[in-house]
């Protein structure tokens, strides 16, 4: 059977969760810490990070873009990719702002963990941007549609829904809600359908001293 190594909080590992209850894909998840020492990520990815997608033949596939590639491309039925050559090029515009959008909090995440003399508010402040900008272009291009691209549910829908959740689950404080209130209407949409409120993310104890 396929196996995905994933960590509750990840909304790359979110991302590939929720394609492939779409689709209808059985898998075995393997919930893992990818920065502790316990951590099987390494023996999967060489460059350790999660999500990994585990073929039955111990062929692995990593980067949630790049999963989601493979398996549109092994299993076509279902599509989460529009057909449209136009709006595909637009889905994945979407997904390379809301992936940058997590890796920007992923990097305040960690600066945060720094001892407070440590941390560099010029980085906060650009990392922050990042989010800040990215959020505004996200909610521009999903206004008043009821899909972010096209006519149905989608990869742009995926892509958006997981940082909008991983935002309340890390950055509570952030005011995107009252920034953006379509793109409230579009997350709890989103988080109604089965696929999400079963991928719903959760802190991890990182037990591990990072290095
Ligand atoms: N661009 C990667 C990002 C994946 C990523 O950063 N995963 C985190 C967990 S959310 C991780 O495994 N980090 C460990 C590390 O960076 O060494 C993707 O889309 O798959």
């Amino acid at each position: 059977m396929l196996r995905l190594l994933s960590a509750t909080p990840s909304p790359y590992a979110r991302k590939v969760r929720i394609a492939l209850a779409e689709k209808g894909i059985p898998f075995e998840l393997a919930t893992e810490v990818p920065w502790d020492s316990t951590t099987q990520t390494p023996r999967h990815n060489p460059l350790e990070k999660l999500p990994v997608l585990i073929f039955e033949d111990g062929t692995s596939v990593y980067e949630s873009r790049f999963i989601l590639e493979v398996i549109e491309a092994r299993w076509p039925e279902s599509p989460l990719v529009p057909a449209d050559p136009w709006q595909r090029l637009d889905a994945r515009k979407v997904e390379v702002i809301a992936d940058g959008i997590c890796d920007a909090l992923v990097l305040l995440f960690w600066e945060r963990r720094r001892a407070p003399e440590h941390q560099s508010a010029e980085w906060i402040a650009r990392q922050r941007r990042k989010v800040d900008g990215g959020l505004r272009e996200l909610a521009r291009i999903a206004a008043d549609r009821d899909w972010v691209v096209g006519e149905r549910f989608g990869l742009a829908d995926i892509a958006t829904g997981t940082v909008l959740r991983y935002l309340d689950v890390r950055f509570p404080e952030h005011p995107w809600r009252s920034l953006h209130p379509n793109l409230v209407a579009l997350s709890a949409r989103l988080e109604a359908r089965p696929s999400f409120a079963a991928t719903v993310p959760v802190p991890q104890v990182i037990a591990d001293k990072v290095v």
